[in-house]
């Protein structure tokens, strides 16, 4: 996979050269190419923010130097990819964006080449996405109802999240399966040795060998973490996926089934 990123500060991506990341840019199955923005920029001052039309508060990117610098990321890419018809699906991180998911980084997983673009100040002008949009797909992303400084973080967050799907970049590939978010509810709570630690025992079934009763255990456990932290998880949940012990504990939690899904009574 082909990953561009375009930021005004290229050494917040230096992370992609370490762990998992790294390790996969290293084996070739990753190939990422980070640019800075102000080596577009064409005046003395590299200057890349204008105050915002209309008035207001802080500053706006400029329009030129994202026009050339997705041109360069365009041609750039296609040359790496050898495919003067390849086009990136471009990510922009930005408050204002859908909801970044396991979905998503699975969809994104199977792309042969994104690209991102990191906003700083209060955004980028908007007809840099609308020009690019005649171009390659256009993709605003949140990773949460917060604001940051800009997108750098973002982007790290979700080429961690899509590079650990690409084959051969995890050794396991089963602890990618069995994992928070993958069946719609978090991850069960999990304990190692030693057997009691500051007065605390790992729970006895776990060590009890029935594995029957381990697996509902943990099945157990990972509804009653995602009543209590995510609920909005388990309104989500189709209730024909459930069996008659989920539906006995969720009793016990205050949730029941109307209309094929969970509700709390
Ligand atoms: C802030 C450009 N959802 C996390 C997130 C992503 C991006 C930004 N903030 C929060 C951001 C300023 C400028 C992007």
């Amino acid at each position: 996979m082909r990953v561009d990123v375009v930021t005004i500060f290229p050494d917040y991506l230096a992370p992609l050269d370490l762990s998992l990341i790294g390790k996969a840019r290293r084996a070739g199955l990753l190939d990422v190419a980070v640019h800075d923005l102000r080596e577009f920029t064409t005046d003395r001052h590299r200057t890349v923010d204008g105050t915002p039309a209309g008035g207001g508060a802080g500053m706006v990117m400029r329009p030129e130097p994202w026009g050339d610098a997705l041109d360069a990321v365009l041609a750039g890419g296609r040359q790496a990819l050898g495919d003067p018809g390849a086009v990136p699906r471009l990510l922009v991180p930005t408050p204002g964006g859908a909801p970044f998911t396991q979905a998503m980084a699975h969809e994104l997983a199977a792309e042969p080449w994104l690209a991102f673009a990191c906003g700083r100040y209060e955004g980028i002008d908007e007809r840099v996405l609308q020009d690019a949009a005649t171009r390659m797909p256009v993709q605003p992303v949140s990773l949460g109802d917060y604001v940051l400084n800009g997108g750098e973080v973002a982007v790290l967050a979700v080429v961690e999240a899509v590079g650990r799907l690409l084959p051969g970049v995890v050794g396991n590939p089963e602890s990618l399966v069995e994992e928070s978010h993958s069946d719609g509810l978090l991850e069960y709570p999990v304990y190692t040795r030693p057997a009691t630690w500051r007065g605390r025992e790992v729970p006895a079934v776990l060590a009890s060998g029935h594995h029957a009763q381990v697996t509902r255990w943990r099945r157990d456990a990972a509804l009653r973490r995602t009543a209590e932290r995510r609920p909005d998880l388990l309104e989500r949940l189709e209730a024909a996926g459930l069996d008659a012990a989920d539906l006995a504990l969720l009793d016990d939690l205050g949730w029941g089934v109307e209309h094929g899904r969970l509700r709390r009574r």
